[in-house]
């Protein structure tokens, strides 16, 4: 058993007290404080990205000391990342927002008064009718990620807005959400993305950085699978963590994947490697696959992406020798080029002609969970107007957030006039940030509800001061991994200064705005309790472990007796896409080359720090001891060529003339010639960001172009080419 520290404590203070040193007061004084320490061991979940790890924090006389992983909890297993670990440093980040405020200077001058809630409030409810009068309660808009964008959401419907956007949709996975929708009816994540790369024998990543981009549980697969022998295979222009674990690391020209995706869908239909049985059971449109892809042969393949022939169809022959127990990973982030639906309707199909969905070392089956999630007691009005954030897409799936901040600028089909934001910081997260900024300019109430007074808060009229996850409750989670299960979110200790949680905020707005009626709770504990019973779950029990798995009916496995159910118009697996042929969309996707960077410039990609969280966690003061700034990756031969050394002094100009901050060149024979890397995150330009405030290259600013994907809305981000300079 270990000892605890308290155990070790009082061991500790009874032989100094005891012996040599009994007549001492001051050893007197702290051993009687620390016996009277008083321990907790509280039990969550992890906010500080959106795996949301179950965590056990230990708490001393009110302070989190540490935060370990919850073992019962099938994210976690018993372990948090370096980030989740580093929980209490964004807690109690001195520079955290501590009390409402009111602007009283220009936007973006950073002058606030501070204020009272009701103040606050009131201000609010000021504009928020003027607005309404004015233009309808549809001009207002919502942008949210994380989990206080449920509350806020329910303020929007009761207030008669639809449209409420999410950068994990524009952004992020969106058109993976789509791509795997139109071809199986369902995307291939549930909490989390189902890859069974514990079991599989042959993994491959298109980008998918695993080791960089730091998802606990999926890490943890990761590493057991390569631990049982998996062959992994990493499509990458950059030689990343997961590529110095690959036996075949194929340095794709950036913006070709889908070259490479249709090269291999061709070679497992002429060597047959496709699983027969599989496609005839569950599959569509396979001889139209067939013909469409007919000329994309390895040689073209090979051109189009700058890759070894040899290579394309030696990995290709690996996947096929071991399918089904393979897996072609189907990525998280897909903002690329702008073609991401394509790409992923690629990678889809691929998976779906080694049968890898429903199989050992595939993609798990989803999970059938029987839990109602308590219903709205009062249904909200019906909007007036139709939703504009899902612009003219014809697939898209989610709030588009550029299509809010369009019609934030131009005013059509009809004007926002006003942005609630919670738990996102815009003006690093969207592409085009003088776009932002210009869409700001036409609003009348700007609302941020955040911890941190980061760039897009510090250019808000009000700012709404809000709760850590350590800090309170969050409506109770349905965690679907192999298995289902319950987890809670509590406080583990009082929130601090002038805060509040999310569903507060969200119900004393309904209030103060009339709309009172349609919160039925008078905390959320309440609701959380209420929900527990109908799920038939012992909330007491809840509160201890964290986690309670829910009845175990599941098998993650195609059998006889458990066969996979497709949503899609056929009911059976769509290679060929009748959706997106009525759509006048290409049914099997087709390639088209995007622009390449023109002479003396580079294309700009980015990634992940394993230590960091997009912009959220670089004022983090243990995170920021890890890793404080980022670097430019620039191959050896650019290098050399002009005259940078590994080290030295560098800034980045895009082909708008935009400057980036200065950073240090990271010299290396781990990138292709034709791109830079940076990671993102990084240049705050918040002076009250005072660990992180300038440091580093912002790679958003230096995306003045973006590529909208025709068929999910979504951005492609990596269309922007940049110069590098050396300072002197
Ligand atoms: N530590 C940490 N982990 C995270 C996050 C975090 O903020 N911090 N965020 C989480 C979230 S929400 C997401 S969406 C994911 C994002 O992480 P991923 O889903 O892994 O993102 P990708 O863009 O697929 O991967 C980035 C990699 O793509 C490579 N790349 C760039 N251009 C190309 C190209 O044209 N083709 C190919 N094949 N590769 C290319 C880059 O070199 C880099 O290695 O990470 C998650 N995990
Ligand atoms: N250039 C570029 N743009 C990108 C990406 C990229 O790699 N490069 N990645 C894209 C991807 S994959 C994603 S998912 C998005 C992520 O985009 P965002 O979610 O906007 O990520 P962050 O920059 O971390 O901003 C999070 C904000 O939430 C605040 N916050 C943290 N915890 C809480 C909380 O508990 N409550 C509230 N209310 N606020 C909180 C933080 O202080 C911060 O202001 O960005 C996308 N945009
Ligand atoms: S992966 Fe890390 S940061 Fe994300 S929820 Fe888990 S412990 Fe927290
Ligand atoms: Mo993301």
């Amino acid at each position: 058993m270990a000892i605890s520290r308290r155990n070790f404590l009082k061991c500790a203070a009874f032989t100094a007290g005891g012996a040599v040193l009994a007549d001492n007061p001051f050893v007197k004084a702290t051993a009687a404080a620390a016996m009277k320490k008083e321990v907790k061991h509280v039990p969550s979940y992890c906010e500080m990205c959106f795996w949301r790890c179950g965590l056990i924090a230990r708490v001393e006389d009110g302070r989190v000391v540490k935060l370990d992983g919850n073992p019962l909890h099938p994210q976690s297993r018993g372990r948090l990342c370096a980030k989740g670990n580093a929980g209490m440093g964004l807690l109690y980040d001195k520079d955290r927002l501590k009390t409402p405020l009111i602007r009283t200077g220009e936007r973006g001058d950073g002058k606030y008064r501070k204020a009272s809630w009701n103040e606050a409030y009131a201000y609010i409810a000021e504009k928020l009718n003027g607005v309404k009068k004015k233009y309808g309660p549809e001009s207002v808009a919502l942008f949210s990620h994380g989990s206080g964008g449920q509350y806020m959401g329910n303020f929007l419907e009761a207030f008669g807005s639809p449209n409420h956007s999410h950068p994990s949709y524009a952004q992020c996975v969106g058109a993976r959400e789509v791509a795997f929708t139109l071809t199986y009816g369902q995307g291939p994540a549930s909490t989390a993305e189902r890859v069974d790369m514990a079991n599989s024998r042959v993994i491959a990543l298109f980008g998918s950085h695993l080791g960089e981009n730091m998802h606990n549980s999926h890490n943890q697969d990761f590493v057991d699978g390569l631990g049982n022998g998996a062959k992994l295979i990493v499509v990458d222009p950059r030689y990343s963590t997961a590529a110095g674990k690959a036996s075949i690391w194929l340095p794709i020209k950036p913006g070709t994947d889908l070259a490479l995706i249709l090269g291999w869908i061709n070679i497992v239909i002429q060597e047959k490697w496709y699983d027969r049985d599989y496609l005839e059971k569950y599959a569509t449109g396979f001889e139209q696959l067939k013909e469409a892809v007919k000329e994309y042969t390895p040689e073209w393949a090979a051109r189009e992406t700058d890759l070894p022939k040899g290579d394309i169809v030696e990995a290709i022959r690996e996947l096929g020798r071991y399918k089904p127990n393979v897996v072609v990973h189907p990525g998280r982030h897909y903002s690329w080029y702008g073609d991401d639906t394509q790409r992923g309707r690629g990678l889809a199909i691929l998976n779906a002609l080694l049968g890898t969905w429903g199989r050992k070392g595939g993609l798990w089956l989803p999970p059938k969970v029987n839990l109602v999630k308590m219903k709205q007691t009062l249904k909200y009005p019906k909007p007036r107007r139709e939703s504009l954030a899902f612009g003219d897409y014809p697939e898209a799936a989610g709030g588009i957030t550029t299509e809010v901040r369009r019609a934030t600028i131009d005013g059509s089909p009809y004007p926002i006039k006003a942005w609630f934001v919670i738990g996102t910081n815009l003006m690093k997260t969207l592409p085009a940030p003088e776009k932002t900024k210009e869409a700001v300019k036409n609003l009348d109430l700007l609302v941020n509800i955040d911890l941190m007074p980061t760039d897009m808060v510090m250019m808000s009229d009000v700012i709404l001061p809000t709760t850590s996850y350590l800090e309170r409750h969050d409506a109770l989670a349905i965690v679907t991994q192999k298995n289902a299960g319950i987890a809670i979110r509590q406080p583990v200790v009082n929130p601090w200064k002038n805060v509040k949680p999310a569903w507060l905020i969200a119900k004393e707005l309904c209030d103060k705005m009339g709309l009172g009626k349609y919160v039925a709770y008078n905390t959320l504990e309440e609701q959380m309790r209420q929900q527990a019973k109908l799920w038939k779950i012992d909330y007491n029990e809840l509160v201890k472990t964290g986690y309670i798995p829910v009845a175990d009916s599941y098998h993650p496995y195609i059998t006889e007796k458990n066969q996979p159910e497709f949503a899609t118009d056929s009911k059976k697996i769509e290679l060929y896409s009748s959706t997106l042929d009525n759509d006048n969309m290409d049914p099997v996707p087709k390639f088209t080359r995007h622009k390449e960077p023109p002479a003396g410039t580079f294309r700009l990609i980015y990634g992940r720090s394993p230590v960091h969280t997009f912009s959220r966690t670089m004022n983090n003061k243990w995170l920021w001891q890890l890793k404080n700034e980022n670097e430019v990756w620039l191959s050896a031969t650019v290098a050399r060529r002009l005259g940078i050394d590994n080290g030295e002094k560098v800034f980045l100009v895009n082909e708008k003339g935009v400057r980036s901050n200065v950073v240090k060149a990271k010299v290396t024979e781990r990138i292709r010639e034709d791109c830079v890397y940076v990671i993102h995150g990084f240049g705050s330009t918040s002076k009250r960001m005072t660990m992180t405030y300038g440091r580093g290259i912002d790679d958003t600013q230096m995306m003045s172009h973006y590529a909208t994907d025709p068929i999910s809305g979504t951005n492609g981000l990596r269309v922007n080419f940049v110069k590098i300079v050396k300072e002197s």
